[in-house]
């Protein structure tokens, strides 16, 4: 165990996934651990139990100031730094650290790192499911694709590889950079917790901005905000497009997807081979094919794996076909965007969407031009319900008579607006789960609120 948190006095502030995962971690490495979580004992009994026979003080239902009595403080990616605790812990010189940046200090293997607006988990999966191909080496996915590495950073050897999904929350404030960065896209997202578009990019833009020469940086040529990026990094850039022919990079030409480096071109696979459906998807074979191949790995072996990737539970992820009906879960549409993104990835099926949540104060008006445009019922659920009927309605009447008539329902609960869809469906149809807005309104996360779908989806008879 690193000697390094031997009698070290640690503060972490939450005590989710990644504040038990570091608690027990730090703990296990002789520091003396506090956990402080604004909720209480009733809502962390699960978190509590994973950290039974360790030494560590549990500070629940605030952040009292006793808790900066520390030498370093950790942060979760939930929690804004500009909470009061935070600011004291700052004016008072106290480090202030995170899981993300311990593990790039810790981590012996490169780090191949994901970020963007959307498609990050789909990327980081099919990248970590790309690179197992390589059976010489361990592959280690983790981040905010939900697992928070850092429990197993002593078992990771240098050769292996570790494949890093990141989000805004966790670049924010990241000193370094992996040595091989991803960017998919960039679209406003999360601006309930950065205060602008521009401070969200400049997160985002953290995973460039610390690489050196030696480093990849794989980047999407078709959006001009990932685009600009470029120069931010020093790292060497690998293309990446699914419209342009490029000289240098990963891009699709007469139906197959073309690997082009040192002027040497290798046609990888066809396109219509992909397992994953929609656009967005072959952005994200795409930058994974461009990574892959930059570790040295062949082209065609990634191809084998993209013929049978079929997707990351929760996303676009087909739970049932019941009766003609396909029961689509794309719980992890936490923003319009997304939503926009899985009503343009099901382009010839008539869908029945249920959106709603908790509403992260995004502009909608896209999302909702597309909903008049493609969706055959809108069924709506949770908090943000009102908002997003509200945003339709208002949107079908400026497309001044072009948008069609749009049937909607107002549901209070996910569980009504199964059964209402059920009712409504006829074969053919998909019914389409993508909220649109966070699950906290009703659900721990967006997880929860996956599976929940998928319950009532395999509950339905007749
Ligand atoms: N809390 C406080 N004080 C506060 C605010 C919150 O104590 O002022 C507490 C909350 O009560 C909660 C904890 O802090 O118990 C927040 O923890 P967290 O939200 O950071 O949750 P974790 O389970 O640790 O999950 C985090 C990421 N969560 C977020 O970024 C919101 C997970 O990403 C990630 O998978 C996990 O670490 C492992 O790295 C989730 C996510 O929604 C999937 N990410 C966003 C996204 O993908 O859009 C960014």
């Amino acid at each position: 165990m690193n000697a390094t948190f031997v009698d070290q006095r640690i503060t972490i502030i939450g005590m989710a996934r990644e504040g038990t995962a570091l608690a027990r971690f730090l703990s296990k490495g002789g520091a003396r651990v506090t956990v402080s979580d604004t909720r209480g004992i009733a809502d962390l009994a699960e978190e509590i139990g994973q950290l039974a026979g360790l030494p560590i003080q549990a500070v629940l239902r605030g952040h009292p100031d006793d808790i900066l009595e520390a030498d370093v403080m950790f942060v979760s990616p939930g929690v804004p730094r500009e909470i009061p605790i935070l600011q004291k812990a700052q004016h008072r010189g106290l480090p202030i650290s995170s899981e993300s940046e311990l593990l790039f200090q810790l981590c012996p293997a490169p780090i191949i790192g994901i970020t963007g607006s959307s498609g990050k988990t789909t990327t980081t999966t099919l990248i970590g499911e790309m690179m197992k191909v390589d059976r010489r080496r361990k592959i280690w996915v983790g981040g905010n694709i939900g697992r928070p590495l850092i429990e197993h950073v002593e078992e990771i050897k240098p050769h292996d590889w570790v494949v890093l999904e990141l989000s805004s929350f966790q670049l924010e404030h990241l000193p370094c950079s992996p040595h091989v960065a991803v960017i998919t896209n960039l679209r406003p997202n999360h601006l309930d917790r950065h205060p602008t578009y521009e401070s969200y990019k400049q997160a985002k833009a953290n995973i460039l901005r610390y690489q050196s020469a030696d480093d990849v940086a794989v980047l999407n040529w078709d959006d001009p905000e990932v685009r600009a990026l470029a120069s931010v990094t020093e790292a060497r850039v690998r293309w990446f497009s699914s419209k342009e022919l490029l000289d240098e990079g990963t891009f699709v030409e007469k139906g197959w997807i073309v690997s082009r480096h040192g002027g040497v071109s290798e046609r990888v696979m066809p396109v219509s081979q992909l397992a994953l459906p929609g656009d967005h998807n072959l952005e994200n074979v795409l930058a994974a094919i461009s990574v892959v191949t930059a570790t040295g790995l062949r082209s065609s072996s990634a191809a084998r794996v993209a013929e049978k990737f079929q997707g990351v539970p929760h996303r676009l992820e087909l739970v049932r076909e019941y009766k003609g009906v396909r029961w689509i879960n794309d719980s992890i549409a936490t923003s319009p965007d997304r939503t926009l993104a899985a009503l343009s990835a099901i382009p010839d099926a008539p869908i029945i969407l249920l959106a709603g949540g908790r509403d992260k104060h995004l502009p909608m008006e896209e999302m909702a031009r597309e909903v008049v445009q493609r969706v055959k019922h809108l069924i709506t659920f949770g908090e943000s319900g009102s908002l997003i009927q509200q945003v339709v309605a208002t949107t079908r009447a400026q497309m001044n008579g072009s948008g069609r008539d749009l049937p909607t329902t107002a549901c209070a609960t996910l569980e009504e607006a199964v059964a209402r869809a059920h009712a409504l469906s006829e074969a053919g149809d998909v019914v389409l789960l993508s909220p649109s807005g966070t699950s906290f309104d009703a659900f721990k996360d967006y997880e929860v609120r996956g599976e929940r779908f998928r319950e009532l989806a395999m509950a339905l008879r007749g």
